[in-house]
């Protein structure tokens, strides 16, 4: 129902006109960090989207309706989680909207939302995918499906490194997924630039990604596109060091008994901990990072429509 979607109206005229938008997500701010660094967070992203000649739309539910392009209060009101906010992706859609409740979308609803309102360009940190352990949770991101049938393209360092990787690039290759380096032959792995895992295409500006988006939805072939864009080198983590504070933090989450979608927040939580706030700010880098290449691919894109 498209009542339920209410776009800004300087957005709906850039959609509208073929103006480059870049979509950005909210489970990031209420689940992915903490308040006020999760505020900063949001607000500077939103300008660095437009200090590249984009127009920026973070994207939440509040009080039952979509909205594309939030106001810094409406971000204020996430970011500080003094009302209840659910991390919802698209299963929740539906229930929070019918409820009149707000809901902070996870990659694979703001997909949806992005495309329900068609804008191409998404720029997140990292996305969810098979969980470590799979085999016996069944614990797998719905960011995948909602990769195999969205035709949104997703700007990410990767796949979060608290998850499996190689399954995840498995499933991403049975859906048909497109999964581009950015200027890397190495699946990057979020806190890290990624030096083990191959990765099947590479890229090395915008302009060929926006001809690889137009050749792919041209031809009718839906479903997203992921761009795996590593982290700046000066803000890489440690990989050792890294992976010690992974290894610690799912021995915990198992000790305290977290299962489901409070498996990632309490992850990249305990992970901000045990490093001393130390990922926070890796995080922080790698999401910056990819709003400014969103926002250049979104130009990119915009010009051969
Ligand atoms: N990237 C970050 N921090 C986050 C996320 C992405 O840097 O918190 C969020 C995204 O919203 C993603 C979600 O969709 O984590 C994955 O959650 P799950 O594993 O429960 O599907
Ligand atoms: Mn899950």
């Amino acid at each position: 129902m498209k009542e339920s979607l209410v776009i800004r109206e300087d957005i709906k005229i850039a959609i509208e006109e073929g103006q480059p938008v870049v979509a950005l997500e909210s489970t990031i701010i209420s689940h992915g960090m903490p308040y006020p660094q999760n505020l900063k967070t949001a607000l500077e992203c939103e300008a660095i989207i437009e200090r590249h000649g984009a127009i920026a739309a973070t994207i939440a539910i509040l009080e039952g309706k979509i909205k594309i392009g939030l106001t810094p209060d409406e971000i204020e009101l996430i970011a500080k989680g003094e009302e209840p906010v659910e991390k919802a992706s698209r299963r929740d859609i539906p229930y929070l909207l019918a409820l009149k409740k707000n809901g902070a979308l996870t990659v694979a609803a703001t997909m949806i939302a992005a495309n329900l309102a068609g804008i191409r360009l998404f720029a997140t940190g990292g996305i969810g995918g098979v969980h470590r352990g799979a085999e016996s949770t069944f614990d797998v991101s719905a960011d995948l499906e909602e990769l195999a049938t969205t035709n949104v393209c997703v700007v990410s360092a990767g796949i979060k490194s608290i998850l499996d990787l190689p399954k995840t690039m498995e499933v991403l290759e049975t859906k048909g997924v497109p999964v581009i380096g950015y200027k890397t032959d190495y699946l990057p792995e979020f806190y890290t630039r990624g030096n083990e895992i191959k990765i099947p295409m590479r890229l090395d500006s915008p302009s060929e990604i926006a001809d690889l988006l137009k050749q792919k939805w041209g031809l009718g072939l839906s479903g997203g596109v992921l761009i795996a864009n590593p982290i700046p080198k000066k803000n890489a983590y440690p990989k050792e060091t890294i992976d010690k504070a992974i290894h610690k933090a799912l021995i915990d989450m198992k000790n305290d008994g977290i299962s489901g979608k409070e498996q990632t927040p309490y992850l990249l939580d305990r992970i901000k901990e045990i490093t001393g706030g130390e990922s926070l700010q890796a995080n922080i880098s790698l999401v910056y990072n990819n709003c400014e290449l969103a926002a250049k691919i979104a130009c990119a894109y915009a010009e051969r429509v």
